[in-house]
């Protein structure tokens, strides 16, 4: 399964921007097979963030991502996480592409829109952090279209 795990942050879900994100990466082919509204409590945050454990951003980190609902979504497709992070740009919007979500949208790090995992097995892993497996559906390459299977 090509996965990845895309967070809508409480930035874009307040300036209006989750329409806009969750279009980008779905144009681009990716399927959206999981997606959930959901306000992440201070647990949550510190596990989905435990690499970054002990950085001084940390509690900053937190204390934004639990700030309001957002949007969590997964999205299927070919190198799905390469796909999402070279859409999304650069983790500063300052050094981000024009033509990515954070180049476009952003100005500061620690409001930089949007979260896509950053390797397969990280995917795995942050997927089972918000998703059970019946909240997914899957899709069935059918030569040029994709079916829903469930
Ligand atoms: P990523 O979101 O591009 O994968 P990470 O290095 O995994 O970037 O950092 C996670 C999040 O922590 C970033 O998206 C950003 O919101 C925040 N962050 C990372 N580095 C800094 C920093 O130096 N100052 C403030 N916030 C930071
Ligand atoms: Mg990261």
């Amino acid at each position: 399964m090509d996965r990845t795990l895309i967070l809508v942050k409480p930035d874009a879900m307040q300036r209006g921007l989750a329409g806009e994100i969750i279009a980008r990466l779905e144009r681009r082919g990716l399927k959206i097979v999981g997606m959930k509204l959901l306000h992440m409590d201070e647990a949550l945050a510190k596990k989905h963030y435990a690499i970054h454990e002990g950085k001084p951003f940390f509690k900053p980190l937190v204390d934004y991502i639990t700030s309001s609902p957002i949007i969590a979504a997964v999205l299927e497709g070919t190198k799905s996480v390469d796909v999402t992070r070279n859409t999304m740009g650069a983790t500063n919007p300052v050094e981000a592409g024009l033509g990515t979500i954070r180049g476009d949208f952003g100005l500061e790090i620690g409001r930089n829109l949007v979260h896509g995992s950053d390797s397969p097995e990280n995917a795995s892993k942050e997927i089972a952090l918000f998703f059970s497996p019946q909240e997914l559906v899957s899709f069935k390459r059918d030569i040029d279209r994709w079916i829903i299977e469930s």
